[in-house]
C-alpha cells in the first residue's frame, strides 16, 4: 500500500471515531487552515539582527549554545525561513525585530540608527513576504544598543535617552503600518521594553510613570485597525532585571485597558507554576485582542523551544473554545542555538498546530453539557479518553492535503538542507 493511500485510509477510520462523539474532523482540519502562526524570525540567527554593530545581546536575553548554521545575513535568514514554511502546512506570517532592517542600499552598508528608520528599510521584507502571501508582523527593538546599556530605555531617567526611544517606537510604528498596508493585513507591532532593576529599588513608580509618558508619546498618533494594531507584553524578570520590571503585567493590563491596545501574554514571562491559559477569558473582554507568545519556560530561561506539552495543549483549548480566534494573535517565541536553528523553529510550529487540532477535535459541547449537569467524573473521564483518540492519522492526512512531509519524514528534509546549505556557513 502506497502512502498516501495508508495516511488515507487511517484518516478515514480515524474520522468514523471522531464522527462517534459529535465531531467532524474535516471541519477542524478547514479550521485548522486559517489559524496562522506568526513565525519570529529571530530564531535563526539567535537575535542578533544585522545592523553589524558590535553590541552583545541585551535587555536580560540570552542565547546559549553554538550549533552551526546561523543565518548571518537577510538572504540566509529568508532562505531558512523558507525551508520553514515549506515543512509546516497552511499559511503563516512572519515576525519581525527592527534590527532586521535593510539599511545597506545599493551603494553598500550604511548605518542607519533605530530613530531614523523608515519603511523603505524594511521594503526588501515586504516584497518577499508579498511573493510568499506571508503576512508580517513587526517590534521596536529595546535592546542591544548602546542607549539601553544600562538597562533603561523608553523609562530612562534622561529625557534625551527617553528621546530617542519615543522616535524609535515612532519609526516603528510608521513601518508596521506600512507592511499592513501593502500586504493587506494588519501588522501587530508588539512593544517589549527590558527596563528594569537588578536589585532592589527605591523608586517604583517613577519609572512606570515616564514609560507611561513615553508609549502615550509613541502612541499618539491614531492608526487605522485595519492595517495596524499595538501590542505591549510584560515580562516577570529578565537576566540583569530581577528585582524590577518597570512593564509588569499588571502595569501593562492596566495601561492596554486604558489606551484599548493589544495585550502580550508570553507563556515563559510568568511565574513556574503560573500558565497565560486562564488569563485569557479574564484579559479578552477589557482589551480589544491578544497576542500570544508561546514560548517554553525552563528554569530561569523563559525560551526554550515549544513542544506539545499539557501547558500548550491547555492554552490551545482555551483559545479554541474562548470563541475569539478572530481577536487573538499566534505567535511564538523562543531561540535555541543549541539544536539545528530551522529543526527548532519546525519543531515549535508543529507542536502549536497539533495543539490546535487536538483542540478541535474535541467534542466541546458535550464536555460543556456534563459540566453544567455537575458531572464532573464525566467530564475528567472524557477529558482523558480524548488524549488517546486517532488525532495524529487526522495530522498526518492535514500534512498530505497540504503537500508537507507527515510524521517525522521533515527531519529529513532539515538534515538534508543542513548538509547543503547550513554546514557551509
Ligand atoms: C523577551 C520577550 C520578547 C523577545 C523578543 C526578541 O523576553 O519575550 O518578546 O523575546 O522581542
Ligand atoms: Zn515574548
Amino acid at each position: 500500500m502506497s502512502n498516501t493511500t495508508m495516511i488515507e485510509r487511517a484518516f478515514e477510520a480515524a474520522s468514523l471515531r471522531f464522527r462517534e462523539i459529535g465531531v467532524d474532523a474535516k471541519v477542524a482540519l478547514s479550521k485548522l487552515e486559517s489559524i496562522s502562526i506568526s513565525l519570529h524570525c529571530w530564531q535563526g540567527d539567535d537575535v542578533r539582527g544585522f545592523e553589524g554593530l558590535d553590541e552583545e545581546l541585551s535587555g536580560g536575553l540570552a542565547v546559549t549554545g553554538n550549533h552551526p548554521g546561523r543565518a548571518r545575513n537577510v538572504d540566509e535568514l529568508r532562505s531558512d525561513l523558507e525551508k520553514v514554511f515549506s515543512l509546516l502546512p497552511g499559511q503563516h506570517r512572519v515576525n519581525l525585530h527592527a534590527i532586521y532592517a535593510e539599511t545597506g542600499g545599493e551603494t553598500g552598508s550604511r548605518f542607519v540608527d533605530r530613530d531614523e528608520l523608515e519603511p523603505a528599510h524594511f521594503a526588501g521584507w515586504v516584497d518577499w513576504a508579498g511573493q510568499r502571501q506571508l503576512g508580517l508582523d513587526f517590534n521596536p527593538s529595546y535592546f542591544a544598543h548602546e542607549k539601553a546599556r544600562d538597562g533603561f530605555t523608553l523609562s530612562h531617567e534622561d529625557e534625551g535617552v527617553r528621546g530617542f526611544w519615543v522616535e524609535h517606537g515612532r519609526a516603528c510604528r510608521r513601518i508596521g503600518a506600512e507592511m499592513g498596508r501593502v500586504l493587506g493585513t494588519p501588522c501587530v507591532t508588539n512593544f517589549w521594553i527590558p527596563d528594569g532593576h537588578k536589585d532592589l529599588p527605591v523608586d517604583r513608580r517613577g519609572p512606570r510613570e515616564r514609560l507611561t509618558e513615553s508609549l502615550d508619546l509613541i502612541f499618539a498618533r491614531n492608526l487605522d485597525p485595519a492595517i495596524h494594531l499595538d501590542s505591549l507584553e510584560s515580562k516577570l524578570f529578565g537576566i540583569g532585571s530581577e528585582s524590577y520590571v518597570v512593564g509588569s503585567h499588571e502595569y501593562y493590563l492596566g495601561y492596554a485597558m486604558a489606551r484599548q491596545k493589544i495585550l502580550c501574554l508570553d507563556s515563559g514571562h510568568f511565574h513556574p507554576t503560573e500558565t497565560i491559559t486562564d488569563k485569557i477569558s479574564a484579559v479578552l473582554p477589557w482589551v480589544p485582542g491578544l497576542l500570544l507568545h508561546i514560548s517554553r519556560g525552563v528554569r530561569w530561561d523563559s525560551d526554550h523551544v515549544v513542544i506539545l506539552s499539557d501547558e500548550v495543549t491547555s492554552l490551545a483549548q482555551e483559545v479554541v473554545r474562548s470563541g475569539a480566534l478572530d481577536r487573538i494573535h499566534v505567535g511564538l517565541d523562543f531561540f535555541d542555538a543549541s539544536i539545528n536553528r530551522v529543526a527548532g523553529w519546525v519543531i515549535g510550529a508543529r507542536a502549536v498546530q497539533k495543539a490546535f487540532l487536538l483542540a478541535l477535535l474535541e467534542p466541546t459541547k458535550e464536555l460543556c453539557r456534563l459540566e453544567r449537569e455537575g458531572d464532573f467524573t464525566g467530564r475528567l473521564a472524557l477529558l482523558e479518553e480524548q488524549k488517546s483518540l486517532p488525532w495524529s492519522a487526522v495530522w498526518d492526512f492535514f500534512c498530505l492535503t497540504n503537500n508537507v512531509p507527515h510524521g517525522r519524514q521533515w527531519l529529513a528534509e532539515v538534515r538534508d538542507y543542513e548538509a547543503r546549505v547550513l554546514l557551509k556557513r
